[in-house]
């Protein structure tokens, strides 16, 4: 129904809201502008110079751009009130109860996205800020701590099963970064010092999408939607969307992979 837009292709159960109030929004926006450029058109030939060598003093009499200025206020209130601020709610009230989620933790830094999952015991371990190492542990995680032993931490790449809800919990190691994927209309400011959950339901697999656009090498892309320094351009992750049973894979191999690298499990 919103092709028209040119959006990306939507691939969450929220997206099609979203793109509802942009059309109705744009829509809306071509009324006044074709009504106030035809009027302004009106004016300029209606009141010419040649027809009115003296100016009027008086001005417009009738009511009509009174009513025409209430009933402007009527429908931006309509789009504000009845769409724009139930779906922002839905958005940051509505949050699933944890249980029901995949619960993952972003963290922006200058230029990189680090992923944090809690592995099978559900439970984010530790982090010391001692512990942190730019390149062997960029999130301080804590291996001593049980719960930490099966954090499983990627960088630049996350991975979620499908039609799951998906809680990001969005924290930033220094400047402000944007978490934006187009195709999850999901977009929300990495702010130092503070955690942001954001809350989607991918319903699309990246294999599913590599089919509807035709294009064998299609990825769900981590832009960072705020300029956050020089690397910025650089600063792109990727989303890679699962099965339920492929993401479980996924998971259990890099669970296995991390009791290869230490010997806290032995
Ligand atoms: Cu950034």
């Amino acid at each position: 129904m919103t092709d028209w837009l040119g959006l990306p292709a939507l691939a969450s159960a929220h997206g099609g809201q979203i793109d509802g109030i942009l059309g109705w929004t744009h829509v809306f926006m071509l009324v006044l502008f074709l009504g106030w450029g035809g009027f302004f058109a009106y004016t300029l030939v209606r009141f010419r110079r040649s027809r009115h060598p003296v100016a009027n003093y008086t001005g417009v009499t009738s009511p009509a751009s009174k009513y025409s200025e209430v009933g402007v206020a009527v429908i931006e209130g309509i789009l504000l009130f009845g769409f724009a601020i139930p779906i922002w709610a839905a958005r940051v009230d509505r949050m699933p109860p944890d249980r029901e989620a995949l619960l993952v933790q972003v963290t922006g830094e200058q230029f990189a996205w680090n992923v944090r999952y809690a592995g099978p015991d559900g439970v984010f371990g530790r982090t010391d800020i001692k512990l942190l190492d730019a390149q062997s542990n960029p999130l301080g995680v804590d291996r001593s701590d049980p719960a930490a032993k099966d954090d499983v931490t990627t960088l630049n790449q996350l991975y979620l099963p499908v039609n799951k809800p998906i809680i990001v919990r969005l924290k930033s190691k220094d400047v402000i970064h944007s978490f934006g994927v187009p195709e999850f209309r999901v977009k929300q400011d990495a702010i130092p010092g503070l955690t942001i959950p954001i809350w989607f339901v991918p319903t699309v697999t990246t294999a599913e999408m590599r089919i509807r656009t035709g294009n064998p090498e299609f990825e769900y892309e981590i832009a960072c939607a705020q300029l956050c320094g020089l690397g910025h351009y650089r600063m792109r992750g990727f989303v890679t969307v699962q099965t339920a049973e492929e993401f479980q894979k996924w998971m259990a191999e890099e669970v296995e992979k991390l009791k290869g690298e230490s010997d806290i499990f032995r």
